[in-house]
């Protein structure tokens, strides 16, 4: 297909994601909110980005911080009111911003009306809204549970003597997509919010929608990997074919689903065009790459291997080269934060690491993905006390380990590299109290580094600030479309210190160069024919071409060369 056929915004904006909790209070609460989204939007524009990814901002008792909804049509009390969504987005309009939503329909939360109303009687006409196996056919097949202290994802429910399905916390039952009605809900919701004006949504979870409700026992093989088997219900996609001829295909929006648990060798079956379904997914390749097979919070004692950084983005850039289309993304609410997992977050190398990230991630092709914060190079905050901690999935394995007598110790260890908590702390906005984010205790610590650099105040006035390079960096992509839809080639792939590839198309080729080595390399390229070759960009000063097919890079250093 001829790229220019193919062209599409969602492919050429860059997405920023806003945990809104953490970004920044105006209300003196200690708590993030929409208004304070509206006061940095002339920023969040600065930044050269086009697309805004906001974390839930529904009505939420926040048993999972906003992941479990009781009102899909209204704001959580605490970010602020519809008037003040409504001003945000007339905001965002005006500076030619676009909004993507989370949604978040694989469950409800336990107190939305649904369920009330479901959990009351075995006829209510709500009751199969969600799953439910009774009492009188034995206890039900097990399904692992997230965020369940008893790993169960079954609850028992005394009034109507009936489990209930939820896959994650027990406050998140999982609704029931069989249910055609259920359907037509979700489909109602999403209409609400595009007619409002909203650009997309990002769809939470979305490959664990359909279940066979019949809920036979788990074959051996899913023993302790349960992701694959949950992510692949029989009725997926039929019901995201569905969702896209009754509501997508009336809108000019993006979709990017949370590919928990899809292979490669399903993607396609997700995005590509023809069989319209969604627009892009994030895949979990490369967040598994440090962690325990087939144990999502679990850090793997060997560090991960540049040359299986490299095979992951290579292989499923091949996958969306024709068809389809690829999201590129280090970190996010989920994940630690990119540059203390995937560069190097000490004093020293800090600076190069984040932006070589940036670098990374704004020459791929697929939409870049950044979490707040990663533009001024923001770091694991690594608590050592589970005081510190308020994500429910570190709370509740906690807790689990301690009642079984396990090692809390190597447990907090753990999470102060794999712990969601690193991803949202407040934003660090300047030298003040809290960093600027709020004037009171916040509701999570903010990283101490806000004193040393790691603030965008002082960013803003260095003119090589990890800030002020991601600015230049979100120009570089825009300026050319070869860095958005040219082919990807990788160079000399077994080289586990630097990472090197082209990007071309018929009119131009750029050389990317990226260490991701705490010493000074070398690399010599005798394929390419370097005679005209122009930097672009470059993150360190240092000089690096030594002869016209022998680079020097300096630890971290990002380079990228037009090469005609
Ligand atoms: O995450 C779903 C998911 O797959 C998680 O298990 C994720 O991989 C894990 O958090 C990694 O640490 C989504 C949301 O992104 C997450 O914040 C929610 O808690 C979850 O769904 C439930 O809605």
């Amino acid at each position: 297909m001829e790229e220019s056929s193919r062209r599409k915004w969602w492919k050429e904006g860059i997405v920023y994601q806003i945990y809104p909790r953490s970004f920044q209070d105006t209300t003196g609460n200690g708590i993030g909110d929409l208004r304070g989204i509206i006061h940095r939007l002339d920023y969040i524009k600065s930044l050269g980005v086009d697309i805004i990814w906001l974390n839930p901002i529904y009505k939420s008792p926040n048993d999972d911080h906003g992941y479990d909804i009781s009102d899909y049509r209204s704001i959580m009390e605490e970010f602020g009111t519809m008037s003040d969504f409504d001003e945000l987005l007339m905001g965002m309009k005006q500076r030619g911003l676009k909004l993507v939503m989370d949604l978040v329909v694989n469950h409800s939360s336990d107190e939305h009306p649904w369920f009330l109303e479901s959990k009351k009687s075995r006829d209510n006409p709500y009751r199969d809204y969600y799953h439910w196996w009774p009492e009188e056919k034995g206890t039900p097949p097990k399904r692992w549970s997230f965020f369940d202290l008893e790993e169960n994802a079954w609850k028992y429910d005394p009034c109507t003597k009936a489990y209930y399905l939820h896959c994650f916390s027990v406050k998140q039952p999982d609704l029931n997509w069989e249910n055609s009605k259920v359907r037509q809900e979700i489909h109602d919701l999403m209409k609400f919010w595009f007619d409002k004006g909203v650009d997309g949504f990002r769809m939470d979870v979305i490959s664990f929608i359909s279940k066979d409700t019949d809920f036979p026992e788990l074959p051996e093989k899913y023993n302790g990997d349960f992701i694959p088997y949950y992510a692949n219900g029989p009725r997926l996609h039929e019901y995201l074919h569905e969702m896209n001829t009754e509501v997508l295909s009336k809108y000019d929006v993006m979709t990017v689903g949370e590919g928990t648990g899809i292979s490669i060798e399903q993607a396609l079956d997700f995005v590509n065009e023809d069989r319209k379904e969604l627009n892009m997914f994030f895949h979990f390749d490369l967040m598994d790459l440090d962690r325990e097979p087939g144990q999502m919070f679990t850090m793997r004692k060997e560090k991960w291997k540049l040359t299986d950084f490299k095979r992951v983005h290579s292989q499923w850039d091949s996958i969306f080269a024709q068809k389809g289309w690829g999201s590129i993304y280090l970190n996010n609410h989920d994940f630690p934060r990119a540059v203390s997992r995937w560069g190097n977050d000490s004093k020293v190398h800090w600076r190069n690491a984040a932006t070589m990230l940036h670098t990374f991630v704004l020459t791929m092709r697929g939409t870049p993905y950044f979490l707040y914060g990663e533009e001024i190079g923001m770091t694991n905050i690594k608590f050592n006390d589970i005081e510190d901690y308020r994500d429910i999935n570190t709370l509740n394995r906690f807790e689990t380990i301690k009642k079984e007598g396990g090692n809390l110790e190597a447990f907090i260890e753990n999470e102060k590299h794999a712990g969601r908590d690193n991803a949202r702390t407040p934003m660090q906005w300047d030298l003040s109290e809290n960093a600027g984010f709020t004037p009171i205790k916040p509701w999570i610590n903010v990283n101490k580094n806000y004193l040393e650099g790691v603030n965008v105040l002082v960013q803003e006035s260095e003119e090589d600030s990890v800030l002020n390079y991601f600015r230049r960096m979100t120009h570089v992509r825009k300026s050319h479309a070869t860095l958005i839809y040219g082919d990807y080639s990788l160079l000399d792939p077994e080289n586990e210190e630097i990472y090197a590839y082209t990007r071309s198309d018929s009119k131009n080729t750029f050389l990317v160069l990226l260490s991701f080595s705490s010493r000074i390399t070398e690399l010599t390229l005798n394929e390419l024919d370097l005679g005209l070759a122009k930097l672009v960009i470059s993150n360190d000063e240092a000089p690096h071409l030594k002869n016209d097919k022998k680079f020097v890079l300096q630890p971290y250093q990002a380079l990228i060369y037009h090469l005609g």
